[in-house]
């Protein structure tokens, strides 16, 4: 089970890494990818055309007026989670753009930047959870870890 991680830009890496974070700590194959609908619409074909055939989850990052998810989703039917960049605008450029999609063509769309990242990644892991018991196991040992270091903070 693999996930793709693309983005916008280089200049979205910290983004992206923060993503890559999560799968890699559930130990699920991953590999980014940076191309832009804009400036590379070839390549993003191309790209797109990869996930199609090798990926089952792809967690598109961008910033500004944000095409990339909604073109991912466009070339692929595999699942497209979408995390808006901040900006000038805080993000909300791209948070609109994203979650705005036409009739046809969803895209899940998550909180801007690195948090949202992580929960994109949280979500991909959940995907890939409904066809593995390992995942499934992983994702439930983390959140008795997250109530259990509550617990301690409250002493009960
Ligand atoms: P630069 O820093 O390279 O100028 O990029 C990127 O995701 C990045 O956040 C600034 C921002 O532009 C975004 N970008 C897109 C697309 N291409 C680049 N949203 C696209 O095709 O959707």
């Amino acid at each position: 089970m693999k996930v793709a991680i693309i983005a916008g830009s280089k200049s979205d890496k910290e983004i992206m890494d923060a993503a890559k974070e999560v799968l890699d700590d559930f130990g699920v194959e991953n590999k980014t990818f940076i191309t832009s609908a804009h400036r590379s619409p070839n390549l993003t074909k191309e790209v797109a055309d990869i996930i199609d055939r090798e990926f089952d989850v792809a967690i598109v990052i961008a910033g500004l007026s944000a095409a990339l998810p909604g073109i991912f989703a466009t070339y692929t039917q595999k699942p497209v989670l979408g995390v808006p960049v901040a900006s000038d605008l805080m993000g909300l450029d791209a948070l609109f753009s994203i979650t705005q999609m036409p009739r046809g063509i969803p895209v899940a769309t998550f909180g801007i930047g690195k948090k949202g990242a992580k929960n994109a990644a949280l979500f991909a892991l959940r995907i890939l959870a409904l066809q593995s018991s390992d995942i499934r196991k992983k994702l439930e040992d983390k959140a008795k870890e997250e109530e259990e270091s509550l617990r301690k903070l409250n002493d009960m």
